[in-house]
């Protein structure tokens, strides 16, 4: 039978590759939705968007933050659909993972002559295309947007103008996968779907077309039942999912942003920074504010040889070092600002942890309880934990100013957290204490930070 159709490891690969594009398109809407604006520059000003996808405007008379511009769209269009972008994004890179080892099976597989019917000019263009030119391309902007990347190789995103071009053209490439796929589907039905899907499912052009259309409609069946399980499996049992698919992508990520240690120099910064996470709403925080924060002290302890307890004139006594980076959310926005603070590395030298400290935990002076925005389930205060090694890298600091004045209290006076190799989310704003620690496994709900717990992030994000 083989020989009058296409041979069994291209119908499997096709069919595994119909089921991961529809996984990673829908899950990447997922991933717009939690900034359903594109941008052709870094600043991402309110107003200088090219596209955007929602009808929510932001108040002008009162703070509001970049999840309050989250849409939470249907399942039908978004995996997992609503406030989910913690679930979308594990999706999103395991179905990536899976579909390049799909891609390698058309490379290491024997050469096989097209059967059946030639293929015209047009039609060979339009799979030229799509496998030389929208394929790299969609991997090479979907890899530009990735801030571990960005601090170590910061070309990567040049040819694209910047990380907000690559998200847009990353989108433009979803574009073209989803219209390739709609004409490519119609023109199977055009030319015969009798005789067109009997080479494609059942492996032969003489097939009987009504198994055939069976067939190829099972397989699209099989490929609606696969999405459903992965949305409600997603909605039921978050956590599951998040660990299951972390299995994959956890330790990779961890990996990468251990070895990836950024430099990042820009020469510009943006007069607009959106925020963020609402600040601490309680009145001991409100008083502290209003006396510059002179009462307020970082405590750091834990597994360390020498606890410390530093006033804000304590720190500013310390090595100092400022650096101009990109910030980029898990959202999707991006901002430069300059940051100046005390070297992390500096404080663990003072303190000294023990050897079998592993991670630093930063716990925060907000109650989300009291502050929460919509769609950022969860409770209690805000906290996160990064590892010993990146806490050591040379631009993770804990920066008291931004872009040349005292840090506001919307970007986290007194004192907040830079680790540019990651995504916004690590960077804790307002922090109470620091903690060596040797697992994370015992803090909160175990996950690695407030976002992990509550939002089923990934504990160390190299993209
Ligand atoms: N304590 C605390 N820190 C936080 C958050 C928060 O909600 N609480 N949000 C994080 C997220 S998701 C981002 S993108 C950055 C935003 O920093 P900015 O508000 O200064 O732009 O802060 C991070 N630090
Ligand atoms: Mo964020």
């Amino acid at each position: 039978m083989t020989e009058l159709g296409f041979p069994g490891w291209l119908r499997g690969s096709h069919l595994a590759n119909l089921l991961l594009i529809s996984l990673l398109v829908r899950s990447g809407i997922q991933i717009l939705a939690a900034h359903p604006k594109l941008y052709w520059n870094d600043s991402c000003r309110p107003g200088t968007e090219w596209l955007r996808l929602t009808r929510k405007r932001m108040p002008g008379d009162r703070l509001w933050t970049s999840m309050d511009e989250e849409e939470p769209y249907s399942a039908w269009v978004a995996l997992p659909g609503g406030h989910r972008l913690g679930l979308g994004r594990h999706w999103h890179f395991a179905s990536v993972l899976a579909w390049l080892a799909t891609g390698l099976v058309y490379i290491v597989a024997p050469a096989v002559p097209p059967p059946g019917h030639p293929y015209n000019a047009l039609q060979q263009l339009a799979y030229f295309a799509v496998v030389f030119l929208l394929t790299p391309l969609t991997i090479a902007t979907g890899a530009a947007m990735s801030p571990a990347l960005q601090g170590r190789l910061p070309w990567l995103e040049r040819p694209f103008l910047g990380r907000q071009g690559a998200r847009s053209l990353h989108f433009l490439c979803l574009a073209g996968f989803v219209s390739f796929t709609a004409v490519h589907t119609l023109m199977v039905i055009v030319h015969g779907a009798g005789e067109e899907l009997g080479k494609m499912w059942l492996g032969s052009e003489h097939a009987d077309p009504r198994l055939a259309i069976a067939a190829g409609l099972g397989s699209l069946a099989a490929v609606v039942v696969l999405n459903w399980v992965a949305t409600v499996q997603s909605q039921r049992h978050p956590r599951q999912v998040q660990q299951w698919l972390g299995k994959l992508l956890h330790r990779p990520q961890e990996q990468a942003s251990k070895l990836l240690s950024p430099r990042q120099s820009h020469v510009r910064k943006d007069s607009f920074f959106r925020v963020n996470g609402y600040p601490p709403a309680d009145e001991q925080y409100r008083a502290m504010a209003r006396r510059q924060f002179s009462s307020w002290q970082l405590e750091v302890g834990g597994r360390v040889e020498r606890p410390l307890s530093l006033t804000l004139d304590d720190l500013r006594k310390l090595p100092t070092r400022a650096q101009t980076t990109k910030h980029s959310c898990i959202q999707g926005w991006t901002a430069i600002g300059e940051w100046r603070g005390v070297p992390l590395s500096s404080l663990l030298d003072l303190c000294r942890p023990a050897v079998s400290a592993r991670h630093v935990a930063f716990f925060a002076m907000d109650d989300k309880d009291q502050t929460a925005a919509e769609g950022e389930h969860g409770h209690g205060h805000f906290y996160e934990t990064i590892s010993i090694e990146q806490a050591r890298q040379e631009q993770t600091i804990l920066a008291y100013e931004m872009n040349g004045a005292p840090l506001t209290v919307e970007h986290g006076a007194p004192l907040r957290l830079r680790v540019e190799g990651q995504l916004g989310f690590k960077m804790v704003k307002w922090i109470a204490r620091i903690e060596l620690i040797d697992d994370y496994r015992h803090l909160g709900q175990g996950q690695g930070g407030w976002r992990e717990d509550n939002m089923f992030y990934s504990p160390a994000v190299a993209i």
